[in-house]
């Protein structure tokens, strides 16, 4: 089922091995996923940070799980504290854990429990420049991210910066796995373009969930798979 993803095609796209979009995967509980979003936001708000090279990010972004991630002037790390509040992200609800554990599942990789979820924001304009998901500890784990609101139009690319990369079209519930030799690929996502969505307005949510740290891979090896807890 190789083929591309536009307008009203609704189907589910293969793009590598261990990557694919599973299409509208998330639309059911997208209503209740954008309430946590709104909610968890009121604890953590979205904001606007910088990289290393103390450009501000067009992506506002907060995290919930264990483990955040951040990016300042000293670099990317993940982080247990909220450096806005000085308190932990809100804890992953249920719900995104379930969501997030079945799409992984949909491609082969069973027993996924992320630890972190790094929540993106965009507005007409905002981007995300192609870059490679290299600040977690385990590349062996998938990465599980769900579209909310206003369609995008994200790049995948191959693993040299400088490979020509392809358009794909996400929209509200879409979810995108990848893993496996996957994992590495160079992304991105196009400025987004104005519009009005019924239930986001003006704007795109994204959910990544990512296994970060290191203390369940080994829990999971010995085969107690549901047993981290954030330390
Ligand atoms: C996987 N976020 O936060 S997720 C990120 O839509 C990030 O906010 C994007 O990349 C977002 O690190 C993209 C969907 C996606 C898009 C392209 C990919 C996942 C991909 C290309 C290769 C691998
Ligand atoms: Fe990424």
């Amino acid at each position: 089922m190789q083929h591309d993803l536009f307008a009203d095609d609704r189907r589910d796209v293969h793009l590598g091995p261990g990557a694919a979009i599973l299409s509208g995967f998330a639309l059911d509980g997208a209503d209740a996923l954008i309430a946590h979003v709104e909610r968890m936001a009121a604890l953590s708000p979205f904001r606007h940070l910088e990289t290393r090279s103390g450009k501000r990010m067009s992506v506002a972004m907060f995290n919930c799980g264990a483990l955040g991630w951040v990016s300042d002037r000293s670099g990317y790390r993940y982080d247990p504290i909220d450096p806005e509040t000085g308190r932990a992200w809100p804890p992953l609800p249920p719900l995104f854990l379930d969501l997030a554990r079945r799409a992984a599942g949909a491609l082969g990789f069973h027993g996924f429990v992320p630890d972190a979820c790094l929540v993106n924001r965009y507005v007409p304009g905002a981007r995300l420049s192609l870059h490679q998901d290299m600040d977690e500890q385990d590349h062996s784990a998938p990465i599980v991210s769900v579209s909310l609101g206003l369609p995008a139009s994200f790049l995948w690319g191959g693993h040299q910066r400088g490979d020509r990369a392809v358009r794909h079209r996400l929209v509200h519930g879409d979810v995108v796995v990848w893993g496996g030799p996957s994992r590495m690929i160079f992304h991105g996502v196009e400025e987004l373009q104005d519009g009005n969505h019924p239930v986001t307005g003006a704007l795109r949510y994204n959910l990544t969930f990512r296994k970060a740290g290191p203390a369940q891979i080994i829990r999971q090896a010995m085969g107690h798979p549901s047993s981290f807890s954030q330390g």
